[in-house]
């Protein structure tokens, strides 16, 4: 048992090196890197088609990271909008790890990107222990999964940044309530920022999208690191 804990604890402390030199190579660049966390089927990639439906019409540049188990079928939704997008497949692992994605930007040049997001395996659990070298973890929670996720899943709740309360246009249709997983997510992490978001009805994306704007106006204040 002791053993394991080391092989684990010496996984993550390599995976936190690699995780290190990404975030390196994107502050350099000023590209803001976001790794969206959910469980299977909670709206992730429709999140991202909407949000490169919107971004196609302004001058951002951004690219997607999106890992599966299997099939391209994720990245193939995601290149319909003309922005790079790489498939991850990972095989059987159930998040992505920070060489992966270092193997994957290999093939995706970085230069003249403002965004580069990250949409990770769908599970809440085993990607929350993985830096990959994000400004922010962004965690959707969809109404349609039950407001206790946020106490019975912590760990993700506690690393993010932001969560997004998505499908907001099923309430009508659940027992879902959205005062109690925010009061959850914030009895894990009071500092967690919460939208509403839905693909298909009001409110839509907007505010997620201000959202985006904000980080990427937040970084370019803090400037490019003086080192590199
Ligand atoms: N009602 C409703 N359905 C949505 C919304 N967003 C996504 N969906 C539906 O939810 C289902 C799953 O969406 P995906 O975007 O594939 O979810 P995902 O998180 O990428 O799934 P995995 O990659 O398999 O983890 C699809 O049938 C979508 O059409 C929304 O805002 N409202
Ligand atoms: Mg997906």
């Amino acid at each position: 048992m002791a053993e394991r804990v080391e092989v684990r604890q010496s996984v993550l402390k390599e995976n936190d090196r690699i995780a290190g030199e990404l975030r390196e190579a994107l502050a350099a660049r000023q590209i803001l890197c976001l790794n969206l966390i959910s469980s299977p089927g909670a709206g992730k990639t429709s999140i991202l088609e909407s949000t490169l439906d919107a971004l196609r019409g302004t001058s951002r540049r951004v690219a997607v990271l999106t890992g599966d188990i299997q099939t391209e079928r994720d990245a193939d939704r995601l290149r319909r909008f003309g922005f790079p997008a790489l498939q991850i497949t990972t095989g059987g692992t159930c998040h992505l790890d920070a060489s992966m994605v270092r193997r994957a930007l290999e093939e995706m040049p970085l230069d003249g990107l403002d965004v580069l997001f990250i949409e990770n395996v769908g599970n809440l659990v085993c990607p929350a222990s993985y830096d990959l070298g994000e400004d922010a973890k962004v965690v959707v929670l969809s109404v349609a999964e039950g407001d206790d996720k946020p106490l019975k899943y912590p760990g993700i709740f506690r690393r993010a940044r932001l969560m997004l309360l998505h499908k907001i246009d099923l309430l009508p249709y659940t027992r879902f309530s959205r005062e109690a997983a925010v009061a959850d997510a914030r009895r894990v992490n009071p500092e967690i920022e919460v939208l509403e978001t839905s693909c298909l009805a009001e409110p839509g994306l907007g505010a997620w999208l201000r959202w985006i704007e904000g980080r990427l106006e937040e970084k370019r204040q803090a400037g490019r690191p003086a080192r590199v």
